[in-house]
């Protein structure tokens, strides 16, 4: 027993420099493996900002990244207010929130329109069956039932009735599970979304934007902001409205989902995948979403906002990031056609 006592302590012994030497090299480790993950105050992460700017944040990453300096200082446009109930639920709602890209506008019309209805109409008719069936046919009324197993025209009918109806759904449904994972068209923006524990990252290869993250806002400082709680965060994904849009989605530890209802955007977020998810929003405006997979103990707290702004502010905004337009505007021609895989004469009829 003694025996394996100093075995033990002569071990450790043996391994206290190494651990003495490792320590500050683990200490740093641990700190730099921290910092990105620890749900810090927005004030104390380096990488986020002051919620009232959100471009300085991401200009502080730029220069991180060595991305060639803008030649002259272009300001961010102002952070967009939110509409109270768009891009967001509304109290009390029941049904779909209000879309804002075509694929939107199909689902709901085949929500609102079509399969709400269906299934009204056929409850409240085998509601009433029913409840003529046992009024009609109850012992008083009638002594001596018939006995009578087969017709055969209600049985074509209740046959052929239900997969009429099948098949009335089944032809809106499949269009819109294919509009859905329709590839991007090739002059879309290409942005990048990162799911992380438990935060976002969004960077914009197109325009040589390196990756930023985006972390919920306190409970003060986004009903500071008129924001929604637990649906803002600080730094929020800028896009143009009515262009086409390709996110490449991917989780950089677990499963996330990047979803946003008004935008009809539901996408997984896997590590080692990418997948894709294209669309054009309708409209300049605020549109929140959160995280839709279980992905650990923040899950709930890692919001989404999508801001769309006009394609003339949206490049006013690649520019205070430092970044520059895709596509190849007369002025940025030349750093345009190093970031940019479309050709610059498609590209020049596009901006
Ligand atoms: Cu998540």
């Amino acid at each position: 027993m003694i025996k394996v006592k100093s075995l033990v302590l002569a071990g450790l012994l043996a391994m206290a420099p190494t651990l003495a030497m490792n320590a500050p090299a683990l200490a740093q480790a641990n700190a730099a493996a921290a910092t990105p993950v620890a749900p810090t105050p927005v004030d104390a992460d380096p990488k986020s900002s002051d919620p009232g700017a959100p471009a300085d944040s991401a200009d502080a990453n730029v220069a991180n990244a060595s991305a060639p300096a803008p030649a002259a200082k272009v300001a961010a446009p102002p952070r967009m207010k939110p509409t109270e109930g768009i891009g967001m639920p509304r109290p009390g709602e029941v049904t779909l929130q209000e879309q804002f890209t075509s694929t939107g506008h199909t689902a709901r019309w085949l929500h609102d329109k079509m399969l709400l209805p269906l299934i009204t109409i056929i409850s409240i008719f085998v509601l009433a069956l029913m409840l003529y069936v046992m009024v009609r046919y109850r012992r008083s009324a009638n002594p001596t039932p018939s006995k009578t197993s087969h017709n055969t025209f209600i049985e074509v009918v209740w046959t052929v009735v239900p997969v009429l109806i099948l098949l009335a759904i089944a032809v809106p449904s499949i269009g819109l599970l294919a509009d859905q994972y329709k590839p991007a068209p090739k002059d879309a923006l290409t942005v990048k979304v990162t799911g992380y524990q438990w935060y976002w990252g969004y960077e914009y290869p197109d325009n040589g934007i390196p990756e930023f993250v985006s972390n919920m806002l306190p409970r003060d400082k986004a009903e500071a902001n008129g924001e929604p709680y637990l649906l803002a965060p600080d730094n929020r994904l800028v896009l143009p409205a009515g262009r086409p849009i390709k996110l490449i989605i991917t989780g950089a530890d677990v499963i996330h989902s990047f979803a946003v209802p008004s935008l009809w955007v539901k996408m997984d977020a896997v590590p080692g995948r990418l997948n894709e998810k294209s669309f054009t929003i309708d409209k300049p405006g605020v549109y929140y979403g959160q995280c839709s997979e279980l992905c650990g103990a923040r899950h709930g707290f890692m919001p989404i906002a999508i801001e769309a702004l006009p394609p003339a502010q949206f490049d006013q905004w690649v520019q205070s990031q430092g970044g520059t337009l895709k596509g190849a505007a007369p002025a940025a021609t030349a750093q345009a056609k190093t970031v940019s895989p479309v050709p610059a004469a498609g590209a020049a009829a596009k901006i």
